[in-house]
């Protein structure tokens, strides 16, 4: 399969060579990006919901290639996701910022006890401090910029701005509204102010995250205004059109340093019939920008692009398995909520992740869940798991009411699918005491086999044997597990459960089988 609208000959050179690179940069669910640079050194992050750790951050060399160095907020001192959590709910659309030589960032918790965080941090890997809050930001999607005389301005969701110490979280003033972007567009959100030249540029996204997303400007003498909208805003929006990556929108701006623009923004790739149905949740893309008449200019996002100026920084592919012989895990690792210690351990038995249960199901929003992002729109995922006494297994999870399962326990290993109120065990087999090999296969719907209603994927279950032979156990509608369905801000995450006792793993392999990369 090939990325629609690009050229196959191109596919996987990920800038440099070809001149060009692949879209998006950091593909799964990886969206509200914030960037900034230091010197040649470009930082991102992105929201991270219900999942803990939360707020990935990632480096790189050549704003196409990026390595994730941590998470920002990575211990229970720094964020709390009660179980009242709810799906796609918890951290939303952080700023990255680097200021006076250090890293600062400002992020919403929307769960129980949460509100506005402010990190800080000398190296962009952690340790990040400890949160302060910042109980008079009122908003969502809050923006750092510290003007000429050091004053600094939170900007949130609204459009609204007050002035802030970021070391204390007190805001030193009332609140102002600032613009709002078009009138009666639904959502401006995710405010990012940025001194250019004589002007203060305030860009939002409009329209909703959906296929109505749009990014829009306006301009000003002064941080606090009054502002003049972009003439010619949206200055970005895919909205009705046909291209391959739509709902475009909360970006943020960054100037290389040869003094050329970018942006970073979430997009999705819908795939299947109509309307579409994406799956990977929203992800983050990269683009050109130029500045005419004192307006930054964004084209079209497209899968392929025109690559930086500079020469390429590619990164060696991750490898396919982790063996689970480190001492941690590795930060792209998610939890659900929550990641209690004892109840996830590489040392129980060395060599394997050992996973002791506390809901009884992914339905459960305490389940015991490690597990990472669908980046691909095909992949396979294989694990060895030994449930002891007890049951887990492999799991395709959106949320709490949309995911699909391959369990092992009770002498049987079982596919499980969830979809809304309906629960089904669509296939049992028996299988003998020790570790069973469990698999999935998620593969993207091809244009031959395209028609109006055909879903985005099937995702086919089964068990392998030590010679390799599978046994297709059930193939499944990837429509369910989409956001389209489900609802919500994220995409799949793919992991390993434990859903009573202490089940074990061994290994477990991520294999891209996109052309794409
Ligand atoms: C985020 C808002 C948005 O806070 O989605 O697309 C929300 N934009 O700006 C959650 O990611």
């Amino acid at each position: 399969m090939t990325v629609a609208g690009s050229d196959p000959a191109l596919i996987g050179t990920r800038g440099g060579a070809g001149g060009v690179f692949v879209n998006p940069v950091l593909p799964g669910l990886h969206p509200d990006p914030s960037v900034c640079r230091v010197g040649d050194d470009y930082y991102l992050v992105c929201s991270s919901f219900e999942y803990f750790p939360g707020v990935p951050i990632f480096h790189s060399r050549d704003l196409v290639h990026w390595e994730q160095i941590g998470n920002v907020l990575d211990r229970p001192s720094q964020l709390v996701l009660p179980p009242t959590t709810p799906a796609s709910g918890g951290v939303y659309a952080p700023t990255l910022r680097h200021h006076d030589g250090r890293f600062w960032l400002i992020v919403t918790n929307v769960a129980d006890g949460g509100g506005t965080l402010i990190c800080t941090a000398t190296d962009p890997a952690g340790p990040w401090s400890d949160p302060v809050r910042a109980p008079g930001i009122a908003g969502i999607d809050p923006d750092l910029v510290w003007d000429d005389e050091g004053t600094c301005w939170c900007t949130y969701a609204g459009i609204e701005q007050v002035r802030i110490d970021p070391w204390t979280g007190q805001v030193l003033g009332p609140p102002r509204r600032l613009w709002s972007g078009a009138p009666g567009a639904q959502a401006p959100e995710a405010p990012h102010l940025y001194r250019v030249g004589d002007y203060w540029y305030l860009m939002i996204a409009e329209g909703g995250t959906e296929r109505g997303h749009a990014v829009s400007i306006a301009r000003a003498t002064a941080p606090d205004g009054p502002y003049e909208p972009c003439p010619d805003n949206p200055i970005l929006t895919h909205r009705g059109t046909n291209r391959p990556v739509q709902n475009t929108g909360h970006a943020d701006l960054v100037e290389a340093a040869d003094g050329s623009w970018w942006m970073v923004l979430l997009g999705v790739r819908p795939q299947g019939g109509t309307p579409g149905w994406h799956v990977l949740g929203r992800e983050t893309f990269l683009a050109p920008v130029t500045w005419v008449d004192g307006w930054p200019v964004v084209g079209r996002v497209e899968p392929v692009m025109p690559a930086p100026a500079w020469p390429a920084r590619p990164l060696p592919p991750p490898p396919v398995r982790d063996d689970f012989d480190a001492a941690s895990l590795h930060p792209r690792w998610l939890s659900v909520r929550s990641r209690p210690a004892g109840d996830c351990s590489l040392a129980q038995r060395p060599g394997w992740l050992t996973l002791r249960a506390r809901g009884a199901s992914l339905d459960d929003p305490d389940v015991t869940f490690v597990g990472r992002r669908q980046q691909h729109l095909s992949c396979r995922v294989r694990t060895s798991v030994d449930p002891g006494g007890g049951r887990g297994g492999l799991a395709v999870r959106l949320d709490e009411r949309h995911h699909y399962e391959v369990e092992v326990g009770d002498g049987e290993v079982r596919v499980v699918a969830r979809i809304g109120s309906v629960l089904a065990t669509v296939a049992t087999r028996p299988v003998a005491a020790g570790p069973v090999l469990l698999r999935v296969e998620m593969l993207s719907t091809s244009s031959e086999e395209w028609y109006p209603g055909k879903g985005p994927d099937v995702l086919r279950f089964g068990i392998e044997q030590g010679d390799g032979t599978v046994t297709e156990l059930a193939a499944l509608d990837g429509r369910y597990l989409s956001t389209e369905v489900a609802g919500g801000f994220t995409g799949r995450v793919i992991g390993m459960y434990a859903a009573a006792g202490s089940p074990a793993f061994d290994w477990f392999d991520y294999e891209p089988l996109d052309d794409e990369r």
